[in-house]
């Protein structure tokens, strides 16, 4: 039983997925994912939000790009939580998107959350936080991320401290 349902609108959105799945992966759970396209299959999108909702997912996460209509469509089919990532596009990096997602009219929301890589994590980070409401186990895996988050900058400040932002930034771009 998926708690999060994850559709993109082609199979050329998935390698942008990657944070998304690997963040919710990290936390433990559970998703099913599909490259449904609201314009080429939309009985297919229809089809498994129902599906969705039967199996008992609590949040839908749905990545699009260009004209992205996608998030907005399977909003419209529940009444579950719908996250919208913005997908990196040639023509405009992007912020086709952005726009298209988060300029949701009245009456149907869509979460919407960055552009890219950032945007992927975070759709998992904020799959997660909503479904820590169900379960305090994610609360408390919620709070060690943040804690791990928060250790590695003070550790990135300390070596800061140590070399001199000289040889700091040498090390990051030979890292690069
Ligand atoms: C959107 O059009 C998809 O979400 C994708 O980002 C974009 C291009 O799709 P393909 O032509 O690669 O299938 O529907």
């Amino acid at each position: 039983m998926p708690e999060v349902g994850i559709i993109v609108g082609s199979d050329s959105d998935l390698p942008k997925l990657k944070g998304c799945v690997t963040t919710l992966d990290d936390f433990g759970v559970s998703y099913d994912v599909k490259a449904y396209s609201a314009h080429r299959t939309p009985h297919l999108v229809a089809e498994w939000i129902k599906n969705m909702e039967n199996d008992g997912a609590k949040v839908i996460i749905a990545a699009a790009g260009g004209a992205a209509h996608l998030p907005g469509v399977v909003a419209s089919h529940t009444i579950l939580p719908v996250i919208g990532i913005p997908v990196e596009t040639p023509i405009a990096g992007g912020l086709d998107s952005l726009l298209s997602i988060v300029q949701m009219p009245s009456g149907i929301p869509v979460a919407t959350v960055a552009v890219g890589k950032a945007g992927a994590t975070n759709a998992a980070l904020l799959a997660v936080s909503i479904l820590a409401a169900f379960n305090p186990a994610y609360q408390e895996k919620l709070r060690n991320y943040r804690r791990t988050m928060q250790k590695s900058i003070i550790e990135k400040n300390e070596t800061l401290s140590k070399q001199g932002i000289y040889q700091y930034i040498q090390a990051l771009e030979a890292n690069k």
